[in-house]
């Protein structure tokens, strides 16, 4: 289970990366290393929560993705 999110560099020279935590505290959680423009990278969330992130490169490029539990399914088998 869990829900795959992908990053895209849509860009046309820069480079960048996608790096949980901030820049004065990574988190380790995940780390895309250089991204190319057309490059692309995947990670795969398994537990809620708030995840930031950033681009080493560029340390003021931040983001956020929010993870939410999954729906209760109504049915106990
Ligand atoms: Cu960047």
């Amino acid at each position: 289970m869990g829900t795959t999110v992908e990053w895209i560099n849509q860009e046309e020279s820069a480079s960048h990366t996608v790096t949980s935590g901030a820049p004065d505290n990574p988190s380790g959680v995940f780390d895309s290393g250089r991204l190319r423009p057309g490059d692309s990278f995947r990670f795969t969330f398994h537990q809620p929560g708030t995840y930031e992130y950033f681009c080493s490169i560029h340390p003021r490029m931040r983001g956020r993705i929010i993870v939410k539990p999954a729906p209760a399914s109504g049915s106990d088998y």
